[in-house]
């Protein structure tokens, strides 16, 4: 058994924390490394910075039991574990490796000989490689495996996160792990230090190429699969169809299962994954890329709508000004039952509207009790407020709007609230 009592985990987000707290929750000593004085001294004080189901119980007795506590310099340990975000420039649509480069450089001081180093942010195919020439540059006296093979002092893989926000504490430990190690006795000791916590199966791929590519295919195939509902959605609005209607009844073929339209893609990663793919295959990757385009392209549908049913208030209800029309928005996260903005759809819907329209906005986003700052003018409100507006759009569709009755006035539903 190698000896794994001492692990750091640079990146204390959305996975980097959940994984840390997971390893203490098991008796590991946990060295949590972050670029973020606020984040450091939130833990330590045992509270958490993100929200996600589970976790702040499981944070709270770790820092109490002396088992994980965050620093900003990562620290001597028998493992690393790097956990940063891979944005893309909004302009380029290229991967940005700054904050990986950063993390690796910053562990590069204090591995030793016998260390494990595992990457776990997605990230596009060559990454882990060009992690491993990173430190060999920094660390001239150490050998790594891409020169050294089965016999280098240093072990790297890739193990790429895959769980669902809201769902991470449970999937954490159930989801199957993909391991790609530089070499065989890289991929077996991450399978050991994985197999610590991980109830599902550690499988090993054959190169971490492999591993970097299945988590990206993983969430392009997701991201091809909604595009074709949402494709479909604009097609059954020319044709005068409900989609709704038609998804049920072509899911009943039993090789056919459409996913479900909506507002389109948001999120930090299946918004973002596919053009990992799309950068560095950029002839080859037709589908992904017209994908990415369909998904991205709804949420200008969706303003396309609004415009027209504004002008459509304007030409029935004479008598009406455009300052005077009220327009409702349901829903602003990246999708149901969260609080989750980033790269939010709903959100960048709302924004839009809230910029061109000169009339009273209203938002029901029960699960925020304050509005972004962009959203100045518009009116915070409870899904219970007798809804009277004149345009009222469904973006998100969050469990307590099920229930809700249908508004009167004109309705832009991209979730099938209100399809009865
Ligand atoms: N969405 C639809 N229609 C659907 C399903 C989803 O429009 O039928 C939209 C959602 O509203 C949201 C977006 O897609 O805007 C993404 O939501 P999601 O729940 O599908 O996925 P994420 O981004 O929360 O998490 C994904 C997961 N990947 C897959 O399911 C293949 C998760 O397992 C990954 O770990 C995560 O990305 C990640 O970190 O990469």
């Amino acid at each position: 058994m190698t000896d794994f009592s001492k692990i750091s985990i640079v990146g204390l987000g959305y996975i980097g924390l959940p994984t840390a707290a997971m390893f203490a929750s098991r008796g590991i000593e946990i060295v949590g490394v972050d670029i973020n004085p606020d984040v450091v001294a939130t833990i330590n004080s045992g509270g958490i910075h993100i929200i996600e189901p589970d976790l702040d119980a499981v944070v709270y007795k770790s820092v109490n039991d002396g088992k994980l506590r965050a620093t900003l310099t990562p620290e001597a340990s028998q493992a690393f574990l790097i956990a940063v975000p891979t944005p893309i420039s909004h302009d380029t649509l290229d991967p940005n490796l700054d904050y990986i480069q950063a993390a690796t450089n910053s562990i590069a001081p204090v591995i030793e000989r016998g260390n494990l180093v595992v990457l776990e942010s997605t990230v596009p195919v060559g990454t882990t490689e060009k992690l491993c020439r990173w430190l060999s540059v920094k660390r001239p006296d150490l050998t790594f495996p891409d020169t050294h093979g089965e016999a280098s002092d240093i072990r790297i893989a890739h193990c790429p996160e895959r769980v669902l926000p809201g769902r991470v504490m449970q999937e954490l430990i159930e989801n199957d792990r993909l391991i790609g190690g530089m070499t065989e006795r890289c991929a077996n000791l991450a399978k050991e230090l994985y197999s610590i916590f991980v109830r599902g199966e550690c499988v090993i791929a054959s190169s971490p190429r492999t591993a970097e590519l299945a988590k990206l295919t993983e969430n392009s195939f997701r991201d091809v699969n909604i595009a074709f509902a949402n494709e479909l959605s604009i097609i059954c609005d020319e044709l005068n169809v409900n989609v709704w209607e038609l998804i049920s009844l072509a899911n009943r073929h039993p090789r056919v299962n459409i996913l479900q339209p909506g507002a389109g893609v948001g999120g930090h990663c299946i918004a973002i994954d596919p053009w990992f793919i799309v950068a560095s295959s950029p002839n080859t990757s037709n589908l992904i890329r017209t994908a990415r385009n369909v998904n991205d392209g709804k949420p200008k549908w969706v303003l396309q709508k609004f415009r027209e049913a504004v002008q459509s208030c304007l030409a029935t209800e004479k008598t009406i000004e455009t300052e005077k029309i009220t327009v409702a928005i349901y829903g602003l996260s990246f999708k149901p039952d969260i609080d989750d903005l980033r790269e939010s759809p709903a959100l960048a819907i709302a924004e839009t509207i809230h910029s061109e329209h000169s009339g009273p906005i209203m938002i029901y986003e029960p699960n925020l009790s304050s509005l972004p700052s962009t959203l100045s003018n518009a009116k915070l409100v409870s899904a219970d407020t007798n809804n009277r507006a004149n345009i009222s759009l469904m973006l998100v569709d969050h469990s307590t709007f099920q229930n809700l009755p249908k508004p009167a006035g004109h309705l832009i539903d991209t979730k099938g609230i209100w399809k009865q």
